[in-house]
């Protein structure tokens, strides 16, 4: 019960990596809050998976490219369930296209919802738990990506490479209020986010031999890390950043 009665909330947490880690959360004791773009009804087994751990849960449905987004959330949080303890931020998309044709708009909407949702989502939360002069932990859903390239993600690396580098600033504006900042880095979690991408066999094939664990990783294997990051055995941990990729990145021969 590393949460236990901690307030926990997550944005794209209707399903993937964001539904197990609020799973677990609850699992750890926590209340959950969810914010994510899907329409309330189809999120609703999980919010009464959540509360059939005896847990609270509270949903908001919106796009966190809207900064207006981020203040109803922490509206909702607070009014839903008193307070804000730890806060992730993992709505995340990554609209695989080559580079030389990249459409503008597929940048743009790309950068608007890594990039300046999660640091909308931070600064709101951020500014939640100074008012609450507890502390606190953030948890951002940065990516393997954040420190290699990909031929058709050119607009989607730089975002995870933001979202990793903003933890570190954060982790320093905000360790004056007891608020941690870290990040993890998934590899190759098989979640809706690639499912088309990696319905291409061969580059399946060639992927999973390059990771150690010879395994694409599972939206579950983030709850434990970021529960971690979470809870205080994490308690001097700030602006880190944890790799939770199988041995992706540092398999080079
Ligand atoms: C991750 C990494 C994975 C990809 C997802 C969409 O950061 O690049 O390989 O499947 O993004």
């Amino acid at each position: 019960m590393l949460l236990e009665n901690r307030i926990f909330a997550i944005t794209g947490g209707a399903s993937g990596i964001g539904r197990e880690a609020a799973l677990e959360a609850a699992r750890h004791g926590a209340d959950v809050a969810i914010s994510d773009i899907a329409e309330e009804e189809t999120v609703q087994p999980l919010l009464d998976e959540i509360t059939s751990l005896g847990r609270k849960a509270v949903y908001l449905q919106g796009d966190v490219s809207a900064a207006e987004t981020a203040t109803c959330f922490i509206e909702t949080i607070v009014q839903g369930l008193g307070g804000l303890d730890i806060f992730v931020s993992n709505a995340g998309i990554c609209p695989f296209h080559s580079f030389l044709d990249l459409p503008s708009e597929t940048l743009r909407r790309t950068v608007e919802v890594n990039l300046l949702g999660a640091y909308f989502m931070v600064q709101a939360a951020a500014n939640q738990m100074v008012r609450q002069g507890r502390g606190g932990a953030i948890i951002a859903v940065s990516s393997i990506s954040a420190l290699v390239g990909g031929e058709f993600q050119s607009h989607y690396t730089p975002t995870k490479a933001g979202v990793h580098s903003l933890m570190q600033s954060t982790a320093i504006a905000l360790g004056r209020h007891g608020i941690r900042c870290n990040s993890v880095l998934p590899g190759t979690i098989r979640t809706a986010i690639n499912e088309q991408d990696l319905a291409d066999e061969t580059k399946a094939e060639a992927m999973i031999r390059r990771i150690p664990l010879g395994r694409f990783g599972r939206p579950e294997d983030l709850a434990g890390p970021i529960v971690f990051l979470g809870s205080d055995l994490a308690g001097y941990v700030t602006g880190a950043s944890l790799l939770v990729d199988g041995g992706c990145f540092v398999n080079l021969q």
